[in-house]
């Protein structure tokens, strides 16, 4: 999974990408060329992977990653390169780094509220463009009026400068449009870049507000403190977020929220070889979770022996939960669940 880091020059993009992925990539005004991308990937931290793991001690261990992907964003203080919107296009999810922190160069005093709503206008309008240009085309050809009329409903929404995301789309609509790519139905995770001294602060409700509205998450943190505690050796660090009343590494609650947000849930597998945590889509159904190890596995499905990784931890292994009557074995309609531990059987 790809998550693209946007915003403003100097709302801190690159900052929070050091926070969240422990590397040093170079922080600063007017430094980044536009389109200029940095990438980390980070392991997704599960408590389950490593209570299988300490069940099972396989030769390997995988956590779910994602791939941050930091794109800077031009020299204009409110204006967007059209790399940055070509560059958000290939990935799974956006999040855009709100400036909330008054910075000793600006010249205005700090204005999440408006960075939201101009990154919106920009990718409300990229995604009009294309939806014109379709919905002309369909009208002369007459190939598809079903799609034409999805895209008209679509076209209203833009018009009304609304993103395709809070639209409401089922998922056959989402479906019909997934090919095009539009910027505005990408779900989105907002990161309020916070000073040092407001982390306990609760956002704006005006701020909230907007969030909800724009169909989004909200994630305040201060990018600068957890970027410090980030880039320092790992047995020093759990001190400074105990005194800074932090609790946990920022990273943690962004990939959750991330995590929600693309409505995913993780599958686990287990076993001596390896204990791994697999995302899978929220209402995935087995044979489609088991594509994702490996597509023959989803071709010649046959069942699914499911255990609950709790089930599985406390009685110690497959053959002691099928005793205590606490393995499943599901069809092809099974839909997954958040934390199912899954062993497939299929035809080769
Ligand atoms: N005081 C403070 N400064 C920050 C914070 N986050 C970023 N900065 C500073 O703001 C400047 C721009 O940050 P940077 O991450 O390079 O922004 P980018 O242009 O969005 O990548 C840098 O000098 C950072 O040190 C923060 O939370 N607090
Ligand atoms: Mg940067």
């Amino acid at each position: 999974m790809k998550i693209g880091l946007v915003g403003f020059p100097g709302s801190g993009k690159t900052t929070v990408f050091n926070a969240l992925t422990g590397l040093d990539a170079d922080t600063g005004y007017g430094g980044a060329k536009p389109g200029t991308k940095n990438l980390g990937v980070v392991r997704v931290p599960d408590p389950r992977v490593d209570a299988l793991a300490g069940l099972y001690s396989p030769k390997k261990t995988t956590y779910a990653e994602i791939t941050f992907c930091d794109i800077a964003g031009g020299t204009g203080s409110r204006e967007l390169d059209r790399s940055v919107l070509n560059s958000m296009r290939e990935m799974d999810a956006i999040c855009q780094v709100l400036c909330a922190f008054d910075s000793p160069t600006a010249t205005e005093p700090a204005d999440p509220g408006r960075e939201l709503s101009d990154l919106q206008i920009e990718t409300v309008l990229a995604d009009l463009e294309i939806v014109e240009r379709l919905a002309h085309r369909l009208r002369k050809d007459r190939s598809d009026p079903q799609l034409l009329k999805l895209l008209e409903r679509i076209l209203e929404h833009l018009e009304n400068e609304q993103p395709v995301r809070s639209l409401g789309l089922d998922a056959n609509e989402r479906k019909a449009v997934s090919g095009y790519q539009f910027l505005s139905l990408k779900p989105l995770l907002l990161v309020l870049n916070v000073a040092e001294d407001a982390v306990a602060e609760e956002p704006a409700p005006e701020l909230v507000a907007a969030a909800a509205a724009a169909g989004s998450g909200l994630v305040p943190l201060s990018a600068q403190v957890e970027m410090d505690i980030a880039q320092m050796p790992a047995a020093d660090r759990s001190e400074f977020y105990e005194e800074l009343g932090l609790g946990e590494p920022a990273s943690h609650r962004f990939v959750r929220a991330a995590f929600g947000l693309l409505r995913l849930a993780t599958m686990l597998t287990a076993g001596p070889d390896e204990c791994r945590a697999w995302p899978v889509r929220m209402g995935s159904t087995a044979p489609v979770a088991a594509g994702k190890i490996h597509s023959d596995i989803e071709r010649g499905f046959i069942r699914a022996e499911v255990t609950r990784w709790d089930d599985l931890v406390e009685l110690g292994s497959e053959a002691k939960c099928r005793e205590a009557g606490k393995l499943r074995v599901e069809g092809r309609d099974y839909v997954v669940q958040d934390g199912d531990v899954c062993h497939f059987r299929f035809n080769v």
